[in-house]
């Protein structure tokens, strides 16, 4: 026995213009209840709810954005559609797929299928899908009569068990009903077709696609969410490093390769790469380059440090030659003395106003000070060698010391 069911929750998907709204319309029992068109751009621009009571039973119906305007459904498309599951307390209990009768069922169409595998799980199809063929009025004016929509199934797998749209009919389970939306000689086609849809749902697809299946379908969402903004970000990458290239080359031309900026530039480049698909072949060539970039850099910096390096090397032994004819410490503090010892006479004569002792002392204290400034400045200049010695340089610094 069927289930009693509180609710019944539809929400229509398809291409643009193959009928979402008129299907909606027909379902529900209202012409004008969604909008509909004739153009060739998506009418439909956000998710619309239209609610209605069949019997004893709820029922809820989401028209959603043309899918595959253009190539692949955009990322704003796709939040869009996403958007149905707020408007449907307790889930989906079918997806309806809606497509026009006559129109050639290609590769590119079988896309939008994938799409929606991996926005809303692998078993959306499988589990909750229902393919509703619109313009029956065409099938109906085609065959006339000599051909069940049933039998022309048939056909179609006979002619080509491989091809997109009997792929699709097997993903579905062959749930597809015919429908007529348009023309009031087909009302009560129109009115069968939808009876048919519900008992179809009623009979094959008992519990609904909820939030706890949307939320299963996160990593797959979130990877072909992320395939979808790979253009745009790729240029946007592309373009950073080029600048970046750019930079470099003219910095170095200048003399002037500022290396920190150059990392911190990279880093953040490398940051946006989390936002691509790291199995794509775009984040593949990105990561080379960025990779590549760094380790020029940081080449270059090592190139530069050891020409610093060697270059101090070659100061420090220019001083310690100059340094070489000076005295050593020996002298140094023997100079001090003495000083002080002069100082101490030339005070005395002073006192004792000896003149010729006093001048003799104090040109003597004037060339002892002399001596001690030229030599106390080399001490410095020692001091500070020895304090830019390093483990290498010791034993080199020593012999041009001693
Ligand atoms: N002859 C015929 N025309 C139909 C049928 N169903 C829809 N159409 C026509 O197809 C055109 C597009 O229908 P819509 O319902 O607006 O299509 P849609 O998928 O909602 O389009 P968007 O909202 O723009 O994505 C309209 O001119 C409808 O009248 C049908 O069963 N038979
Ligand atoms: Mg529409």
């Amino acid at each position: 026995m069927a289930s009693v069911r509180p609710f019944v929750n539809l929400v229509l998907l398809g291409k643009t213009g193959h009928g979402k709204s008129s299907t909606g319309n027909s379902i529900i029992g209202r012409e004008e209840a969604f909008k509909r068109s004739d153009a060739t751009v998506s009418e439909t621009k956000m998710c619309t709810l239209q609610c209605f009571m069949r019997g004893d039973t709820l029922v809820r119906v989401v028209d959603t954005p043309g899918l595959l305007d253009t190539q692949e459904p955009t990322e704003s498309t796709l939040s869009e559609i996403g958007q149905a599951m707020s408007l449907c307390p307790g889930g989906f209990s079918a997806i309806i797929f809606v497509m026009r009768y006559g129109t050639r069922f290609t590769e590119e169409e079988k896309q939008v299928f994938i799409t929606l595998k991996q926005y809303f799980g692998e078993n959306i199809l499988r589990d909750f899908g229902v393919i509703v063929m619109t313009q029956g009025d065409s099938f109906s004016n085609n065959y006339c009569e000599s051909f069940t929509f049933q039998e022309w199934l048939n056909d179609q797998k006979e002619k080509d068990g491989e091809s997109p749209f009997v792929q699709l009919l097997n993903e579905c389970n062959n749930r597809c009903v015919l429908f007529y939306n348009r023309g009031p000689m087909f009302k009560q086609l129109k009115e069968e077709s939808v009876k048919e849809m519900f008992d179809l749902i009623r009979g094959e697809i008992p519990k609904p696609y909820t939030s706890e299946h949307f939320q299963h379908a996160k990593t797959a969402r979130e990877t072909l969410i992320k395939n979808l903004r790979a253009p745009a970000l790729c240029a946007e990458i592309q373009e950073k490093l080029s600048l970046l290239v750019d930079q470099l080359n003219r910095d170095m031309r200048n003399n002037v390769v500022s290396y920190d900026a150059m990392t911190s530039n990279i880093k953040e480049i490398e940051w946006e790469l989390v936002k691509l698909n790291d199995k794509s072949k775009e984040f593949q060539s990105f990561k080379r380059q960025i990779d590549g970039l760094t380790e020029n850099i940081k080449q270059m910096r090592e190139t530069e440090d050891e020409e610093k390096q060697r270059q101090q090397q070659e100061q420090m032994i220019k001083d310690l030659e100059t340094m070489k004819n000076f005295p050593g410490f020996v002298q140094f503090s023997a100079a001090k003395f003495v000083l002080g010892f002069t100082k101490v006479f030339t005070t005395v004569c002073n006192y004792a106003t000896v003149g010729q002792f006093q001048d003799t002392f104090e040109i003597i204290n004037d060339r002892i000070e002399k001596y001690l400034n030229e030599v106390n400045e080399n001490y410095e200049k020692y001091m500070d060698i020895l304090n830019r010695a390093t483990l290498e340089n010791l034993p080199e610094i020593m012999y041009h010391l001693f």
